[in-house]
């Protein structure tokens, strides 16, 4: 077909090297860059089949986020910024997979399963974060998606929540915003500067693209937020000792950040969808607000603001297996919040804080969102508008006005979710170390562990309990049921060749023993 002819000529200059096999893991490809040329444009393809199938607009983001520089990684955006469905993650492993010489077949089959009108336009927005493989990657996806007749629209440097954004205010026609890095800008300054008053922040950019985008913002926030950048990739390695993943992991504080006593700091993930906040006390200890103590403050907020406004609104919290037993506790029994744990993976949460009125989600890691139902906005700006209104919920209602208008719903974004934060802390006369107090920590750990084949475990209960192998679990619950408040499990990465493994306990000793005898299980 003279159709898919220049996909033939063009997919020659993008080959597959023979017997690779990968796969569209948790966040989409991720890999060493060295092994993604085809992966790209193969991406290119199937964004453009998914934009013909949805008549809108597809988002292309080529990002390995807090992986290794050397790494990159492609993920695909669905028309409302959400993620590719499942069904959609397995037709990209197909496509990637397949050798050169059937790459058309498994194009057409694509197309004859989803009953795709070739004759649709395709629109495809593109973004790449700082890492040296992006321009050529990224290049690639525009080969793929010309290929097929696509239009792209390159916007170069952006965060992944800033590709998001883009792609949901194309789709909704403007409603959400303008889909520049200006309009988002001005959004998220807009609201965030009706809400708050002047402060000084230190921010890891993780040498990534979040520290460049922080310095286009800046001027937006009229001085009402200082922020004091490090790790701003003018010299430094992408994620190297740096940024939310190592500050989560290795509970300290990412070099290169010159901290006083007691100032408050965060760092972002290498594509600024992630950040976890902390600082260090008189006698240097380091203390981490990570997305468990994220989740509370927003939550605790929101709660107030709708009990102050009489919004008879359901409000719940989205975990994961990694977050704190504390957290989940004051969650329920102090916040009287409904707590929900799904697993590990942004789709996942964002799909059950759907369910709610307002759903909270947040990965322990730092990533997350708030997410507002149609009704409860309706509902939110409804009261805004009614003159009988009261001042005091007249006040409430306003600010949640406002914490939609600062809030990135399409996914967790650095950016928006400090700005989120600071406003919060502002409104509530609250420091770090105050927040930081709401609930202590039970002492945690994770480890990765290389195994010959990860997928011999697989897991239940949001990955919460192993299936297999068989004896894993009763090992687990015997070391578990001897120390107090201890939790334990074990799950497969989604994104690396490693099992993970996370202890906590009431007591660091105790925390360190789980994880010394687990180990001893897996050798
Ligand atoms: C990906 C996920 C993140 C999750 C992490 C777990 C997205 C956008 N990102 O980075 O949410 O926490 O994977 O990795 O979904 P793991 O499966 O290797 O532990
Ligand atoms: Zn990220």
């Amino acid at each position: 077909m003279a159709q898919f002819e220049e996909v033939s000529q063009k997919s020659k200059l993008h080959p597959k090297p023979e017997g690779l096999a990968l796969q569209y893991g948790t966040a989409g490809f991720r890999t060493d860059a060295k092994h993604l040329d085809h992966i790209m444009f193969r991406m290119g393809l199937l964004a453009t089949l998914r934009s013909k199938k949805t008549k809108s607009t597809i988002g292309v983001m080529v990002t390995a986020s807090h992986n290794p520089e050397e790494d990159n990684g492609v993920k695909l955006i669905d028309p409302m910024g959400e993620m590719v469905t499942a069904v959609w993650e397995g037709y990209a492993t197909q496509l990637a997979n397949t050798e050169q010489d059937s790459l058309l077949k498994e194009l057409k089959d694509i197309i004859e399963k989803e009953d795709i009108d070739m004759s649709e336009p395709a629109s495809i927005y593109v973004g790449k974060d700082t890492r040296p493989s992006g321009a050529s990657l990224s290049r690639a996806v525009l080969d793929g998606v010309s290929s097929l007749g696509g239009k792209t629209h390159d916007y170069g440097l952006v965060t992944t929540p800033q590709l998001h954004y883009m792609v949901c205010c194309c789709n909704t026609h403007g409603c959400y915003g303008s889909p520049t890095v200006e309009g988002y800008y001005q959004k998220l300054s807009q609201a965030f500067l009706q809400l708050t008053q002047n402060k000084r922040l230190l921010v890891d950019g993780a040498n990534g693209i979040g520290a460049l985008k922080m310095r286009e913002m800046e001027p937006f926030l009229r001085s009402k937020l200082q922020v004091v950048l490090s790790n701003d990739s003018s010299s430094g390695k992408l994620n190297h000792m740096c940024g939310a993943d190592y500050v989560k992991v290795q509970q300290k504080a990412p070099q290169g950040m010159n901290m006083g006593v007691g100032e408050c700091c965060c760092s972002f993930d290498g594509d600024a969808d992630r950040i976890v906040y902390y600082y260090t006390d008189s006698k240097g200890c380091f203390h981490l607000l990570d997305g468990d103590k994220i989740a509370t403050l927003i939550s605790t907020y929101l709660k107030e603001l709708l009990t102050q406004a009489g919004l008879n609104l359901q409000i719940a919290v989205v975990q994961t297996a990694y977050a704190n037993g504390s957290s989940t506790r004051y969650l329920e029994d102090v916040m009287k919040v409904a707590v929900c744990c799904t697993k590990t993976g942004v789709k996942h949460l964002h799909h059950a804080a759907q369910e709610y009125d307002i759903g909270v989600y947040f990965e322990a890691n730092g990533h997350g969102t708030v997410l507002f139902s149609k009704a409860a906005q309706k509902q939110i700006q409804e009261l805004v508008k009614d003159p009988n209104t009261n001042d005091e919920r007249k006040r409430a209602v306003k600010l949640l006005e406002s914490t939609i208008n600062l809030i990135n719903q399409t996914v967790g974004d650095a950016i928006s979710d400090m700005l989120v934060i600071e406003t919060v802390l502002a409104i509530r006369g609250m420091s770090v170390q105050d927040w930081h107090a709401i609930y202590t920590d039970l002492p945690n750990r994770q480890l990765k562990v290389t195994v010959s084949d990860r997928r011999v475990i697989d897991t239940t209960d949001a990955e919460r309990r192993a299936v297999t192998p068989e004896g894993l679990q009763d090992a687990i619950d015997s070391l578990v049921k001897k120390y107090k408040t201890a939790r334990s499990f074990v799950r497969p990465s989604g994104t690396e060749d490693v099992v993970r493994v996370y202890a906590e306990a009431d007591t660091q000793v105790h925390m360190i023993i789980m994880l010394i005898i687990y180990l001893n299980i897996f050798n």
